[in-house]
């Protein structure tokens, strides 16, 4: 019984998930869903954005070796994997975990219709935070979908939000980016104009015109087709590898699109699965290409996946997915432009 859904039915495991949130350490994902949950979580108890846990690029709070405090966790938009403490947990990915320790909390939107965020979990669970907070993770992830929610039938500028959302996406896809400034940015202002006016995103403004020039480059990469998928395979140190599998996707729609960023992470290829067609599972796909992965592979949703593989594991991906006979015989990924 230590399951919510997303009405927040029951209020004892409700106060139960507040007591944790309160003295938990905050750890919140980087992009826009994931900061303004943080942002949500800081203001409902009194915090500042110093008091988050960010993780740098490639760390995740899963496994023996990850850098978490001693005590209780509030961990966000992370997906929900086990945890050896007392935690709550908000999240809207698909669930991977059936039970939790008595512990622990978990509010998932896992399945629900219509689709919410982990931002807009946070918004329900601390209803006295501004909404224009969850509704910049709500834009975030789920575009103008996410505007439609009935979180959001009055009192959001929809431009101010959207943009906002652009802006506190960009940090995360800069390695080394300005994180905690974007956290700093929703935790201090009183409305989605005031962040947007606070001399500070500047820093962000920055930020997404680097990924911008990175992504108008990887964007023109040719597409390889397998059976299965389409593969663009690509290197950049900007983090584009799922917009451009969302764009390609579109492009090449019903029909699903990796993209595989082999600049990411060094010794990494990071890479993004999105389709169009509803009626597919790429993580079935994925699990059925390479059946004993472990670790960063496969998550997420049904049509919205990906995974970070050692070289030669997502080369094996590239035969079992069958287009590894098609790849560029030079791989175009070997030089990787420096970030300036
Ligand atoms: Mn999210």
């Amino acid at each position: 019984m230590s399951w919510l859904g997303p009405d927040l039915a029951d209020p004892a495991l409700v106060a139960r998930a507040r007591e944790l949130l309160a003295a938990g350490t905050v750890i919140c994902h980087d992009d826009a869903d994931g900061l303004s949950s943080g942002a949500i979580a800081l203001r409902a108890t009194g915090r500042g954005a110093a008091d988050a846990l960010l993780m740098e690029r490639g760390v995740t709070p899963w496994g023996g070796d990850a850098p978490l405090p001693d005590g209780p966790l509030a961990v966000l938009d992370w997906g929900i994997q086990p945890l050896e403490r007392a935690a709550v947990y908000v999240d809207h990915h698909a669930l991977e975990v059936d039970t939790l320790r008595d512990d622990q909390v978990g509010i998932t939107g896992a399945g629900a219709d219509p689709e919410v965020t982990t931002s807009v979990l946070m918004g329900r669970l601390a209803p006295e935070v501004p909404h224009w907070l969850a509704a910049v993770g709500a834009v975030g992830d789920l575009g103008d979908r996410g505007l439609a929610l009935p979180d959001f039938a009055d009192g959001i500028v929809k431009a101010h939000v959207r943009k906002l959302a652009t802006l506190v996406n960009s940090p995360r896809r800069m390695p080394g980016g300005p994180l905690r400034t974007a956290l700093a940015i929703l935790v201090d202002a009183e409305s989605a104009k005031a962040a947007l006016a606070d001399p500070r995103i500047a820093e962000l403004e920055e930020a997404k015109a680097w990924w911008r020039s990175e992504f108008e480059q990887v964007i023109r990469t040719a597409p390889v087709f397998g059976a299965q998928v389409a593969v663009l395979e690509f290197a950049t140190r900007a983090h584009v590898h799922a917009l451009v599998a969302m764009q390609w996707s579109r492009t090449l729609r019903p029909r699903p699109v990796l993209a595989a960023n082999h600049g990411f992470l060094d010794d990494r290829v990071n890479f993004s699965m999105r389709c169009a067609d509803p009626a597919l599972d790429l993580r079935a796909i994925l699990k059925a290409a390479l059946p004993d992965e472990q670790g960063e592979f496969a998550h997420g949703h049904p049509q919205a996946t990906g995974g970070s593989l050692d070289p030669e594991r997502f080369d094996e991906l590239m035969t079992a997915l069958g287009v590894d006979a098609r790849r560029p015989v030079v791989p175009a990924w070997r030089h990787v432009r420096p970030r300036d």
